[in-house]
Parts: C-alpha cells; sequence; structure tokens
C-alpha cells in the first residue's frame, strides 16, 4: 500500500526536485587527514618557549567510539599547532560517574583545560568548584555540561536543525524520495504530507538512542518530538503514534547506551516487536548496530537513517541511484567530526590563553575562520556553532568513507 502511494508521489515529485531551494543542511564540509589514531603529542613545539606548555585534554563519553577518536584527531591539531598540548582520556564505561573521577584526577594533576562531552549535564556541577580552585577550565564539545560551570561549549550545528532534517529524512526515506545535493529537505517533506501520502498507514518513528540522561542525544529528540508533533497536526493521518502512553511524543524510543551490545539488542528489539516503519538513530554507535541488524534480518522493512559515520555506514548505504532504497540506510547525516573536535580545541587553547572568555560575542580564530560564541536556544549560556550538518547518501559515499 505504502509503496504504490509512494510510486506516485515520486512521480509527481520528478518536477519539483529540479525547482528545489537550497537546503540549510547542504553546505561543506572539509576534511583533515592526520591519523586518528594518534596518541597524545607531548612534543609539541610551543610558541612561547618561556612558558611550560599547557595540557588541553579532551574527554569523550567514553573509549572505543570511532566518533570520539575522529573528534581528538582535530582536537589534537589544534591544540599542538597552537602550542599546547593534547590529551585524550576516557573512560571505559558510558557513564557520567566514571567521567568525573577522571576529571577529579585530572584536576588534581594540574591540566590546563578539560574538554568534555557529557554523558550528563549536571553531574559535573559538584566538581566544577575544585576546578575552579585549581584555574582548571572546564569547556564541553558535542554533549554539554551545565552552561553555569562550562567557559564554552562547541557543538557542529544547531540542535533544532538536526533534530528536524532527522524527522524529514525519515519521512522522505519511507516515501521512496531520492535525496538530491542541495535539496530543501523540509519543502520536500511538507510536499509528500500534504500530498496525503501515508493516510492509512501512518508513518510511526522509533528512536535508538545513546544513554538516557546523554544531553546531546535528548535535546536532538526534543526537537524531533516537536517537529513530528506539528507536522501531525498540519497533515492528519499522515503520522502515526508510536508512543501511545504519552500525549507529548510520538515516537518510540530505545535507549542503547552507547554500547555496541546494548544497541545491538535494543535494534532487535525493534525488528521483532515490528511496531514502527524506520529507525532514527541519534547516535554514531546506535546507527551501527542498526545497520548490521536491519541487514541480518532481511524479512523487515524496517528502513534506518539517523546520524553516523561513512566508515562504519558504508556496507548498509546504496552505491548509485539505481538501488538507493534497497538499502538499509538510503541517506543519513553528519558532520566533519575532525572539524568540530578542532574548533573545540581552539577554544580551550583561546580561553587558557585569556583571548577568548566564551561570553556571547567573544570570539577566537582558528584556521583563518572567526568563530563568535553566540547565545544557546537550548541553556542559558552561550555556544559555538561550527556549521551545518551534511547529508551521506549515494552521491558522495565514496568521497567521505575513507576520511570520516
Ligand atoms: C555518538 C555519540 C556522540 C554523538 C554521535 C552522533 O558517537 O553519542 O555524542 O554526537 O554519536
Amino acid at each position: 500500500m505504502k509503496k504504490v502511494l509512494v510510486l506516485l508521489m515520486v512521480l509527481t515529485m520528478v518536477v519539483s526536485i529540479v525547482g528545489c531551494a537550497k537546503d540549510e543542511v547542504s553546505t561543506d564540509t572539509t576534511g583533515t587527514t592526520t591519523d586518528a589514531n594518534d596518541t597524545a603529542d607531548t612534543t609539541a613545539d610551543p610558541k612561547d618557549t618561556n612558558d611550560e606548555p599547557a595540557t588541553h585534554v579532551f574527554m569523550f563519553k567514553s573509549t572505543g567510539n570511532l566518533f570520539g577518536d575522529l573528534m581528538y584527531q582535530g582536537f589534537e591539531e589544534a591544540v599542538t599547532s597552537m602550542g599546547g598540548i593534547a590529551e585524550y582520556i576516557s573512560p571505559a564505561e558510558t557513564t557520567a560517574a566514571a567521567q568525573v573521577s577522571l576529571v577529579e584526577e585530572l584536576i588534581n594533576q594540574g591540566v590546563a583545560s578539560i574538554t568534555i562531552s557529557a554523558n550528563d549535564a549536571d553531574a559535573f556541577n559538584a566538581i566544577s568548584k575544585l576546578a575552579e580552585e585549581n584555574g582548571v577550565l572546564l569547556l564541553s564539545a558535542d554533549s554539554a555540561i551545565n552552561s553555569d560551570i562550562r567557559t564554552s561549549h562547541t557543538i557542529p550545528t544547531t540542535i533544532d536543525r538536526v533534530g528536524r532534517h532527522l524527522v524529514y529524512a525519515a519521512i522522505m526515506i519511507l516515501a521512496e524520495e531520492p535525496y538530491v545535493e542541495g535539496m530543501d529537505m523540509e519543502a520536500k517533506t511538507n510536499e509528500i504530507l500534504a500530498a496525503d501520502t501515508f493516510a492509512g498507514d501512518p508513518v510511526k518513528v522509533g528512536i535508538l538512542s545513546a544513554t538516557t540522561t546523554s544531553p546531546v542525544q535528548n535535546q536532538w529528540i526534543a526537537s524531533m518530538e516537536a517537529e513530528l508533533k506539528l507536522l501531525s497536526e498540519k497533515y492528519p493521518g499522515n503520522i502515526g503514534d508510536a508512543n501511545e502512553g504519552s500525549d507529548d511524543s510520538m515516537l518510540d524510543i530505545k535507549y542503547g547506551n552507547d554500547d555496541p551490545q546494548d544497541s545491538v539488542t535494543q535494534a532487535n528489539a525493534f525488528i521483532s516487536e515490528d511496531a514502527i516503519d524506520v529507525i532514527v538513530a541519534p547516535t554514531t554507535v546506535g546507527m551501527f548496530a542498526a545497520g548490521q541488524q536491519l541487514q541480518n534480518n532481511t524479512d523487515s522493512d524496517i528502513k534506518l537513517t539517523g546520524l553516523g559515520l561513512p566508515s562504519e555506514m558504508a556496507n548498509f548505504m546504496p552505491t548509485s541511484s539505481a538501488n538507493e532504497f534497497e538499502a538499509v540506510c538510503p541517506y543519513m547525516m553528519l558532520w566533519n567530526v575532525i572539524d568540530l573536535g578542532a574548533v573545540a580545541g581552539a577554544a580551550a587553547v583561546s580561553a587558557v590563553e585569556g583571548t577568548y572568555d566564551g561570553t556571547v560575542g567573544s570570539s577566537f580564530t582558528y584556521n583563518d575562520i572567526e568563530y563568535t560564541a553566540i547565545e544557546d536556544p537550548d541553556s542559558e549560556g552561550s555556544v559555538i556553532v561550527v556549521g551545518d550538518p551534511y547529508v551521506f547518501f549515494q552521491g558522495n559515499m565514496a568521497e567521505w568513507k575513507d576520511t570520516l
């Protein structure tokens, strides 16, 4: 039923694709190609040889996550190029408690700054006093710590843009609408729904997330919930409620804890329940696990999109427009993770040097680009936004799968 309607939609859309406005999610990201496995560089050549070079730590949610490794690749490159020493220290398990105890150790060692991708925003509040007493700056990137205790927070792109575009990708994929570079996904989604494509078989969306407390995933999910609700009010009968137990959310959310095994278990639960049409995984760990499980369960019609790394997702994605919708994940989004880490590293060094203080309007320069802190729409604090999300699809995967 859905397939027939979809075919009709595709035919009626062909003309309009050509005229689509440039979409905000399609702008360029550029990759660097340094070694992701590099460990801390203690042989940095400080610009000012009179001073001891400062040590800047990057702490990801846990070890063993390629996303964190790629962020550190950029972080290290920025910090060392600015004369500092970079270190990569993360806990083995994805918990805030494990991060906090490492932060305490690092403060006692006297590092200059710690940039955290947090498992829980508020878990660091208590330790922030010790950091302040010892002159250690706490910053965050990717997944935020509380705005009251951070000097600066760096995100790849605004939360709302990511959340909304994940919803658009899910709906477009179920309508078998090909992704075309530069297209306006919001307009296309509205066209699909305005044509009542899913009347009689409304779209049900499942989320495979990280931990229940992960700040950034919870923000993206909140934005998806809001967009889905809006679309369901605008186009009655096209969006189904995958979570009848809640008035606020139409999403069926499962948590894989950014742990490969837990994520596989939750992906399999979606497959065996067979109650949703598409899994949206706003975590690279969840994406990879869902990709594997859907690939192994050829009987399942469930589709996949979300935030994935091209190198991890290449096997589950199409290689040409001819097989775009045969693949488990026709297209997905992310950003240049290496750049995200680099800008976060430059923020840390600039903050420690005193040339940037993280307040709204303060700025620093990295690689000839000036980054200015703006008001964070998602907290009381400020935020540095690196760029736009980027859609990975059959037309550009070959270019990216060896870099990110
Ligand atoms: C995982 C982590 C990270 C998130 C990406 C998209 O690697 O949860 O915090 O930003 O996915």
